[in-house]
């Protein structure tokens, strides 16, 4: 499918609201793709697809999750993770998107995963600091965005982190994976 057909695609599954999010996610995307040397066009096509899923409901996801044997794990942790992996197989079921490093990207959106590539990275990060976002933090996050890719992924994760154990809820063990990974890199950068 074309760029505009899977827009069109994207567009009937999301409210208006969540529709322009995905743009600004897509456009803040492709700006840090840019300044942090990973591919433009995946960025771009990640950015469209990344939240294709996050108005299905429940149970529709949940037997995503099961028929497409998903780390089953998932439905014992907030079910606003589900819309990621989901998303990824949805977006090659339904509209035929193939590339492997786009699906990742979809995939690992939300809960962020351990040795994360450019385009991972710059597809969580892009969903969290698209203009639209109004988080206690990010602000600094986008500073940060402006020149250390590893350093403002640690940032968003620590945020992420710090929101659901302010809020009495379970941390997904991958974004603590991820967030220790990320670290490591931070520190070891440091100490160089
Ligand atoms: O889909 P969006 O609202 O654009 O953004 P998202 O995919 O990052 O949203 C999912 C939300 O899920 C995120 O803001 C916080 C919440 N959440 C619940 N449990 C976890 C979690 N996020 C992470 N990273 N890890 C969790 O365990
Ligand atoms: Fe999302
Ligand atoms: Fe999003």
């Amino acid at each position: 499918m074309e760029r505009e057909a899977l827009l069109q695609a994207v567009e009937k599954e999301l409210p208006r609201s969540r529709f322009e999010h995905t743009l600004r996610v897509a456009e803040t995307a492709v700006r840090l793709a840019d300044r942090f040397g990973a591919d433009k066009e995946k960025a771009d096509l990640a950015g469209i697809l990344h939240d294709y899923c996050k108005y299905w409901p429940d149970e529709r996801m949940r037997d995503w999750i099961i028929r497409h044997h998903l780390p089953s794990d998932l439905l014992d942790y907030n079910k606003e993770l589900w819309h990621a992996p989901v998303g990824a197989e949805a977006v090659r079921e339904c509209l035929g998107v193939t590339d492997p490093e786009v699906l990742d990207a979809i995939r690992y959106h939300t809960t962020g995963r351990p040795n994360m590539t450019r385009l991972e990275q710059v597809v969580f990060l892009a969903d969290y600091i698209e203009p639209g976002r109004r988080f206690p933090g990010v602000d600094e996050v986008r500073a940060v965005a402006e020149s250390d890719l590893d350093r403002a992924v640690l940032m968003a994760l620590d945020n992420t982190i710090r929101f659901l154990i302010d809020r009495g809820q379970k941390v997904y063990p991958l974004t603590l994976l991820a967030r220790n990974d990320v670290l490591e890199r931070v520190s070891g950068k440091n100490s160089s």
